[in-house]
């Protein structure tokens, strides 16, 4: 019997059912004993294996196909009526041609499997500005993973059955079992077979074919970005890719900071720091997604919607990232990485030794193991990832789960770039801080497939995730700061990984950008002076502490080095990057990017 008597979510389960042919459909409630029961079907037919009580207590590592490892953009569709909507960083097709293409390879897709109603909230159960969604999948993996990304909960059916509305999510990985057909351990359909196909005018995800990451936990990247963003760029919010912390200073007074980097540039490690500035303490609210509103005092409040934590593993280490770690010592789930002999996990830069057992691929595996053409077998994936709840970090903010949100005193965006742009450097007003998100860059990583080997414009980290015209969005940028006025968040631009001539970093970074962070609060606080440059204000020489830090004069004037060459080069390259909105490219970056170009002439 199904829990629920609205006719809407009834109906649409129903047609679902009838198109995808499952063999049973199950309800999902979101409790302990449900995670439990799936874990030990997952563990008896192989897809999963069980860690170390002991060790990893509650704790399952999975290994996905070798073909399905990383969201992929060149599948991602933005269905909107109108192609010019989607505008030039979206794939489009035409909705009703997409529905289509899907339904048919949608017809039969879970013969032979269980399909899932998962019941969920983006963001506390009930909260104004949360929003209550299903997720239909063919994927226990899934499931278990969205009972610790999102809350998943029958109380949320109650909620849709009283505002008669929900967010429709369809998944399925793809691969319909045959009678007597023995299933693999990872399904999923062929690379040109996958679509993550969103159409923004109904509020409604389909995705096909992939059983990973972002792309098939629907209340992520499509549901509180990219559905989201094309909401809140209506309604007058914002739903960013930025992770959320509180800092607070040693008279106890607290700023709340949002940052927008790249996928796998930072995020979870900024929004887990340890500071090693003394009397300077962190606290996490969110490490990927914030939504904003303004509140009742003019200020913008930011809540994260969701419950847990899809972190980055290799490089997560003791040293670099000891709350990371501390989150999923228990009750995590692990993708892609290896499964030591004395099943455990591990993953390159852990930190730790490690004997051998299987890689991601499930073969047997040793460090320092070479391939024929004698380089280096990682037994991780680079996109491996840890699925982590987020009460269990140990810096978790009190706060974090408030409705209310905390008001945003900084903006912080980034990008990896190896040369060009200096540690920090904090933007004359909001306005210049919108020219800095938006023509953010940065060098690619293994977050995405699909993804040019080159520098990447990468408007406030969004480019992937932007529900709507990449132009329109840059405006509601701008738009929110005519309506913020003086109480917007103040702008900063960050780069820790600026590196030598002969490739060293030249920022310790991590824990250390508690340092940068002190900077930026100071001068919120207008405690601290800054000198003006041709692209920005920057630190005056000692306001920034390197108390203690083993750092050359000669490291710390290339790290805040402005190469008025280099910038007006990329300067070029964002021209050019930006003239692709067309018509849409909003006049107050255009006036933006003149007045950037007059300073540095003069230099
Ligand atoms: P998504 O979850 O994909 O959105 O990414 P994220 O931004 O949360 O990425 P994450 O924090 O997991 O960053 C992963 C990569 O950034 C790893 O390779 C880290 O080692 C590296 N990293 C993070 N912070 C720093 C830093 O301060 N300095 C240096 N050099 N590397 C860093
Ligand atoms: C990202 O790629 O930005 C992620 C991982 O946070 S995924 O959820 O797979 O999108
Ligand atoms: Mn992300």
């Amino acid at each position: 019997m199904a829990p629920t008597t609205n006719k809407k979510l009834l109906n649409w389960v129903a047609e679902i059912e009838k198109m995808c042919t499952p063999e049973k459909v199950v309800w999902c409630d979101g409790s302990t004993e449900e995670y439990d029961r799936l874990m030990a079907e997952m563990v008896a037919s192989g897809a999963a294996i069980k860690l170390n009580e002991k060790k990893r207590p509650n704790s399952f590592a999975f290994n996905s196909a070798p073909s399905d490892v990383a969201r992929v953009e060149n599948r991602t569709y933005i269905a909107s009526v109108k192609q010019e909507d989607a505008g030039p960083t979206n794939n489009w097709i035409d909705p009703v041609e997409l529905k289509k293409i899907m339904t048919k390879l949608y017809t039969g897709c879970m013969k032979g499997r269980t399909m899932y109603v998962i019941p969920f909230s983006m963001g506390p159960i009930g909260s104004p500005i949360a929003k209550n969604a299903i997720e239909i999948t063919d994927s226990p993996y899934v499931v278990v993973n969205m009972h610790i990304m999102t809350r998943v909960s029958t109380e949320v059916l109650r909620l849709i059955e009283k505002e008669d509305y929900f967010i429709p999510c369809l998944h399925s990985v793809g691969s319909p079992l045959e009678p007597g057909q023995e299933d693999s351990r990872w399904p999923c359909a062929p690379i040109e077979e996958k679509y993550i196909a969103h159409f923004p005018e109904e509020n409604l995800i389909w995705s096909y074919g992939s059983g990973y990451g972002g792309n098939a936990l629907l209340g992520k990247k499509c549901l509180a970005l990219r559905i989201a963003s094309a909401m809140a760029g209506r309604e007058g919010w914002m739903a960013e890719h930025m992770l959320i912390l509180r800092l607070i200073n040693p008279e106890g007074k607290k700023f709340h900071i949002a940052a927008a980097f790249p996928s796998a540039c930072g995020k979870t490690n900024l929004a887990m720091l340890k500071s090693t500035v003394p009397g300077w303490n962190v606290e996490t609210i969110g490490d990927d997604i914030a939504w904003m509103k303004p509140g009742k005092d003019g200020r913008l409040y930011a809540i994260n919607p969701e419950a847990g934590f899809f972190g980055v593993a290799p490089g997560t280490s003791a040293d670099s990232n000891p709350m990371a770690l501390a989150s999923c010592s228990k009750d995590a789930i692990f993708t892609n990485v290896v499964v030591t002999a004395d099943k455990d996990v591990w993953w390159e830069d852990m930190g730790v030794e490690c004997e051998g057992g299987t890689d991601w691929l499930n073969r047997p595996w040793k460090p320092g193991m070479k391939d024929e053409k004698g380089n280096k077998i990682k037994g991780a994936h680079p996109n491996s990832r840890f699925t982590a709840r987020a009460e269990h970090c140990p810096i978790i903010c009190p706060d974090w789960e408030d409705p209310k949100g905390v008001p945003i005193d900084i903006f912080v965006f980034g990008g990896k770039r190896a040369n060009t742009i200096p540690l920090v450097h904090e933007a004359f007003d909001f306005e210049q801080g919108v020219y800095m998100g938006a023509t953010a860059s940065s060098e690619p990583t293994a977050a995405a497939l699909d993804v040019d080997a080159k520098l990447r414009f990468d408007p406030f980290a969004m480019t992937p995730f932007i529900g709507y015209h990449a132009g329109d969005y840059i405006q509601h940028w701008f738009d929110m700061g005519e309506k913020l006025g003086d109480k917007a968040p103040r702008c900063f631009y960050v780069n820790w990984f600026r590196k030598t001539a002969d490739g060293k970093w030249l920022w310790p970074g991590f824990g250390e950008n508690s340092r940068v962070l002190k900077w930026m609060c100071d001068r919120v606080e207008g405690k601290v002076e800054a000198r003006e440059t041709p692209i920005g204000l920057m630190p005056i020489d000692g306001d920034l502490t390197l108390k203690d830090l083993d750092i050359s004069a000669e490291d710390w004037a290339e790290l805040m080095k402005v190469d008025t060459d280099l910038f007006k080069a990329t300067l070029e390259d964002a021209k050019e990057y930006l003239a692709k909105l067309g018509d849409k490219l909003p006049a107050k970056l255009t006036q933006q990017l003149n007045a950037l170009e007059a300073r540095l002439a003069k230099h």
